[in-house]
């Protein structure tokens, strides 16, 4: 893309943004989160969310938490549904990717009063009590980034090529950021709700491995808690199969370390 497609890109993406806002606004009027904002984005979950939201803890270390869900292109009655289950709904009217709606989410909890962001998906892929389990380093201080690890913990999906791509990345990344990490593409991770703001995030779908970097890389304290991931209950990835997420991600791990070593 040469400079006048992206400004224009960035141009529709903020568009897209405040659009979401002002339904979030409608929807939720005057809504304000706790101290903890448990940020989720849904795709086409309409089978998982549901169970998800109401399995979520009411309080996290002590404090008191909520789920804030991010649909984009709203097409089967997600939203409707983690709204009935007790979460707060922010509505992109496109679907831009997980990334850009957890972005998303990251700028509503901040802006609507959370202290505190942990991150969960909406396939029930993750455990409830290891919410709290990943966000405690960050609450008591001692770390700014808090990443899940499914490898220090246990992992419940039997597949050879992802597990062996967890098991590369974890090594190329720790290579790369002189950091040892172990699992590069947990969906729990935890953070102070302005931290997010002070990094670079611009890739719509595969995020993971471009917060992981930016963040480690912008030189804060980062930490990983053991966890489980369990098996998806209903579905499947929205990221296509094993060979086209190994390739996007490799594209988004070297984009991000090259982008950050110029920073
Ligand atoms: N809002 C939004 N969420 C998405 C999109 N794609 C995936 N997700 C959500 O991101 C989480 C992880 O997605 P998934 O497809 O399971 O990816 P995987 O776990 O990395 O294989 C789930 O909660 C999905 O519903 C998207 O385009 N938009
Ligand atoms: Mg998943």
């Amino acid at each position: 893309m040469n400079d006048r497609a992206q400004r224009r890109a960035a141009q529709v993406d903020a568009l897209v943004d405040e659009l979401a806002k002002a339904d979030f606004d409608l929807a939720h009027p005057g809504a304000t989160l706790p101290e903890v904002a448990i940020v989720i984005a849904a795709y086409k979950e309409r089978d998982n969310i549901a169970s998800v939201i109401t399995a979520l803890p009411e309080v996290l270390c002590g404090r008191s938490a909520q789920a804030l869900v991010v649909v984009d292109g709203d097409d089967d009655g997600t939203a409707a549904l983690a709204r009935a289950a007790g979460a707060l709904v922010a509505v992109a009217p496109v679907n831009r990717g997980q990334g850009a709606a957890l972005r998303l989410g990251y700028a509503i909890a901040r802006e609507r009063g959370a202290t505190f962001i942990v991150t969960a998906d909406a396939d029930g892929q993750v455990l409830p009590s290891d919410l709290g389990v990943v966000l405690q380093p960050v609450v008591d201080g001692v770390a700014d980034f808090s990443n899940g690890s499914r490898r220090l913990g246990k992992t419940e999906v039997h597949s050879a090529a992802r597990n062996t791509g967890i098991f590369v990345f974890a090594h190329l990344i720790s290579l790369f950021t002189r950091t040892k990490v172990t699992d590069t593409a947990n969906p729990i991770r935890a953070f102070r709700a302005d931290f997010a703001a002070t990094l670079q995030l611009d890739e719509p779908q595969f995020q993971a491995s471009e917060l992981l970097i930016s963040a480690i890389m912008s030189g804060v304290r980062f930490t990983e808690r053991p966890v489980t991931m369990k098996a998806r209950v209903v579905g499947h990835s929205k990221k296509g199969g094993n060979f086209s997420y190994g390739r996007n991600y490799s594209r988004v791990v070297i984009r991000t370390w090259l982008r950050e070593r110029r920073r």
